[in-house]
């Protein structure tokens, strides 16, 4: 069960969210090759050798999309522009792109959906990455070009824009863990993107606000990190993961510098001068986005820094494997405010689950638990004085999992592949009966 809506704060936000290389197809519409379709085109990358090529052919389909939005009874829509639809190469317009863009934004108004852009959920236009994305410093400003270029088109009409979605994924699980695009695995290159990215975020935030900008915000992902056993050495393994991971971007962002346990490893390998950059980075923000999914158990690993290593945990387990563990998400929200964001906005703009689909593919009555579980959670955090603002189900429809291809399925919407027929699930059902009750 749900909880019922009038439960939450007058205004509270309920929506749905997507990325644009996970649903719209990247073959259409004269977009440009991202890393990503690169990446994918590589063997052994993609667990079912796919790619975002066709994806669930938003493109073509967005209106029937919004329409279940709408009729789901969301508030709001969360989306993202592709890079390189915009920007080809990266760097030149293309109308086609931008007009996309612009009758979607338009297509959630007139349903009464307010829009809430992400402009960079991971689709690095190729060009650039030849230019070694964002591990060249200059990829500052041509994400600030970037970001100005949308904002011309859809800043009137968009009711919040986060620059990136989770710089932890765009720098570390890409550039260190190597199971993202461009799939590398150094740490010089890693910690280059850990600050760029950031970087990045902060000069298209100075360059919106110089257009008058509004609601300007970004979008972070939190993982809680557990020790696996009693030792100090699991301890200090779950420090260290808990340092990178939670720490290093938040930190930043509010002025309060990179948190030493992720400096002792990434510190040596950081650009020349980056403590100058840190003002920059902490450009004022209007809200924070909060993704959270689960917690991960970490041991101590010997040998090279980081020294810690995932064990799997005793909880029960969604299609991905991750453990369901929803007082991560009230902790998370807690502990944001009191540490970092005081009385800020903040968005819970992920939360969802992957579930294998039975022979009814969309009786999924274990989503709809969990996410009963997770939205109490969040109440929970209101209760505690969290100035939580809104709750984001990830995601709408079943889409392209990235490395994991079209195996989990995430959405609210089933998605069959073969026919893009879009089926709606308990789990949409739920909401709708939450939201239109
Ligand atoms: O599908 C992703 C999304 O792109 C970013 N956040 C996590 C989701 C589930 O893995």
């Amino acid at each position: 069960m749900l909880p019922n809506r009038s439960e939450f704060p007058e205004g509270f936000v309920f929506g749905a969210a997507t990325a644009a290389y996970q649903i719209e197809g990247s073959a259409f519409g004269n977009a440009g090759p991202s890393h990503w379709d690169t990446f994918a085109a590589t063997p052994g990358n993609i667990a079912d050798d796919s790619s975002g090529a066709r994806a669930c052919d938003h493109y073509r389909l967005w209106e029937t999309d919004l329409d279940l939005m709408r009729d789901a009874g969301f508030d709001a829509y969360r989306f993202s522009t592709s890079w390189a639809r915009v920007m080809p190469d990266g760097r030149t317009v293309n109308p086609e792109g931008l007009d996309f863009y612009d009758r979607l934004v338009d297509g959630m108004l007139a349903r009464g959906l307010q829009p809430f852009l992400t402009l960079y959920h991971w689709d690095l236009p190729a060009a650039l990455a030849d230019r070694g994305g964002w591990r060249n410093r200059d990829v500052a400003s041509w994400f600030a070009d970037h970001a100005r270029v949308v904002h011309a088109r859809l800043g009137d009409r968009v009711a919040s824009t986060a620059t990136l979605n989770e710089p932890w994924c765009i720098a570390w699980l890409s550039h260190f863990l190597g199971h993202h695009a461009p799939g590398m695995r150094d740490i010089r290159a890693a910690s280059r993107a850990m600050h760029h990215v950031l970087l990045a975020h902060g000069t298209a935030i100075q360059a919106l606000r110089a257009e008058g900008a509004r609601d300007l915000g970004v979008v972070l992902n939190f993982e809680t990190a557990h020790p696996a056993d009693d030792s100090p050495e699991a301890a200090a393994a779950a420090t260290t993961q808990d340092a990178i991971y939670n720490q290093w971007f938040i930190r930043a962002l509010m002025g309060q510098g990179y948190p030493q346990a992720a400096l002792d490893g990434i510190g040596p390998y950081l650009p020349d001068g980056w403590q100058d950059d840190m003002p920059r980075i902490a450009a004022p923000l209007d809200w924070l986005g909060v993704n959270y999914y689960t917690r991960v158990l970490h041991r101590h690993r010997p040998g090279l820094w980081p020294n810690a290593a995932p064990v799997p945990g005793p909880l029960a387990k969604t299609q991905m494997g991750w453990e369901i563990r929803p007082e991560g998400l009230t902790e998370f929200l807690v502990r944001l405010a009191r540490d970092h964001t005081g009385d800020l906005p903040l968005h819970v703009t992920e939360n969802g689950m992957a579930l294998e689909p039975g022979l009814d593919m969309t009786d999924d009555a274990a989503r709809v638990a969990f996410i009963g579980d997770h939205l109490r959670a969040a109440r929970a955090a209101l209760d505690q004085g969290v100035n939580l603002r809104g709750f984001f189900y990830w995601s709408l429809l079943d889409n392209y999992e990235w490395a994991f291809g079209y195996g989990p399925r995430f959405g609210l919407v089933h998605v069959d592949y073969r026919t893009m027929r879009r089926t709606p699930k308990a789990s949409w059902q739920a909401f709708r009966r939450m939201l239109t009750a």
